[in-house]
């Protein structure tokens, strides 16, 4: 496949060829253009789009990207080529940087790269991936170009400098966008197709999501069991209905999933609707399945005519759409703490709704915590697996339930159910490495 390639930098061609090998690089240089966009991506698009008129039905692609140093307010930034002006001198910018920062203790800096794509179909695809790391007192290393020779990426006690090409493309800016531009092209090294729908419904996390309807319904089965054992009249309930009620749950899931990249359509950088990879009108409909799906599945299993789990359910819904568009975490927490709520199908009880709320906290929690993920990868990975270790919570809950009523078998057979959730949860884990959990 070719690639024309927006840009006069040698050095970003010989990286853009090392990331994305098999791909044809041509590089164009947009002579002449003025790149006086406010951010990266504005600058991507100036560059590329002056290309693109150049090749008609060809991808093109344009990189921009710079140096952002915290304790600068942000510069370089744009201007990271000529930070010490006319012309763009490497050894002037470096020197004016460690001038700027002499004496300033906060060395934190990222380097950006915001990649801007045209497809054969003329449309456009913006990415974005940034790296972490602080500027060092002095430059070292004799690799890469720039900046390179000042920058310590996280986990490292190299400059960008001092690493190999490889090492450096595995986590710099550069990587981590073509990345992301390997996705839109359809095109994936070790050639593993990564799904865009995969990306939609965040698949990893689909696992975590009928176990807490499991819950809902052992703490259920204990309160029938409580009563019958009382003298009451709750005889054991049939466990039909829960297994429908879990499946309903992953799809009120699906449908919340959808209707947030919806909303976030034009926002959410890095989800597949604004990388181009699905298309609007596609969510739209793939939305209208899932909550179909779910409305049909309550009709026609007899769930809809009982209020313990149409009200529940209506309620979540109503959670996730509003926190698609409010972003409050407590909404998020309110949803998944209904979805245990949904479990209770034949009687509520107050175990029911005590778990319901230690749902509401923990994914609250979890959902404020993920804030500003997008531009800290430690935490993107830490918010992973604290929306993974909600399986573990709810395993804990059933196993807790099963001893404290070793009379109720079906207790038993929901916590085995539990247990194979885990067990695919770790098999999605494994089989899609690349498809993020938040
Ligand atoms: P084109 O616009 O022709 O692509 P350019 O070098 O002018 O080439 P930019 O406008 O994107 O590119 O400016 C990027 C500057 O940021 C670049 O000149 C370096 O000083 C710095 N930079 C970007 N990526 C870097 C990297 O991986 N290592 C070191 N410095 C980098």
């Amino acid at each position: 496949m070719k690639l024309y390639v927006a840009t006069h930098n040698a050095h970003k061609v010989r990286e853009i060829s090392q990331i994305l090998p098999g791909v044809e690089i041509v590089p164009d240089d947009p002579e002449g253009i003025e790149e006086n966009a406010p951010d990266f991506t504005g600058n991507a698009l100036i560059k590329v789009r002056a290309i693109a008129a150049r090749h008609p039905g060809e991808w093109c692609m344009a990189d921009d990207s710079g140096l952002e140093v915290k304790a600068l307010g942000g510069a370089p930034g744009v201007r990271s080529a000529r930070y010490a002006g006319e012309p763009c001198s490497t050894p002037a910018n470096n020197a004016l940087l460690l001038k700027n920062l002499a004496g300033v203790a906060d060395r934190t800096a990222n380097f950006t790269c915001a990649v801007a794509l045209v497809g054969p179909d003329g449309r456009e695809h913006t990415v974005v991936g940034k790296c972490f790391g602080r500027i060092a007192e002095a430059p070292s290393g004799a690799e890469g170009f720039g900046y390179d020779p000042l920058f310590v990426p996280d986990g490292y006690d190299r400059s960008f400098a001092e690493l190999t090409a490889e090492e450096k493309n595995a986590i710099s800016h550069r990587g981590k966008a073509l990345e992301k531009v390997l996705e839109c092209i359809g095109k994936r090294r070790e050639n593993r197709p990564c799904n865009p729908w995969l990306r939609l419904f965040r698949v990893v996390n689909l696992p975590t999501v009928p176990g807490d309807v499991l819950v809902g319904a052992a703490a259920m089965l204990a309160a029938c069991w409580h009563v019958s054992a009382a003298g009451g009249q709750a005889s054991p309930p049939p466990l039909a209905p829960v297994w429908w009620a879990a499946l309903a749950s992953v799809f009120m899931y699906m449908f919340g999933l959808a209707d947030n990249d919806i909303v976030g359509a034009k926002t959410d950088k890095g989800r597949p609707i604004p990388d181009g990879c699905i298309s609007l009108g596609a969510a739209r409909v793939a939305r209208a399945i899932c909550i179909a799906a779910v409305m049909a599945i309550g009709v026609f299993t007899g769930l809809s005519r009982l209020p313990t789990w149409s009200v529940p359910a209506f309620l979540l819904v109503c959670s996730v759409v509003a926190y698609n568009r409010l972003k409050w975490p407590l909404l998020m927490g309110l949803a998944r703490g209904l979805n245990v709520a949904c479990g209770g199908l034949f009687l509520v009880s107050p175990v029911t709704l005590g778990l319901a709320a230690l749902w509401v906290a923990y994914i609250a929690f979890v959902t404020k915590y993920s804030e500003g993920e997008e531009d800290d990868p430690a935490r993107k990975r830490r918010v992973g697996a604290l929306v993974g270790g909600i399986v573990y919570l709810q395993l804990a809950a059933l196993i807790a339930l099963a001893l404290a009523f070793p009379h109720v078998a079906a207790i038993r057979t929901l916590l085995l159910a539990g247990a194979a959730l885990l067990v695919l949860l770790r098999l999605f884990k494994t089989l899609f490495p690349r498809v993020s959990a938040s």
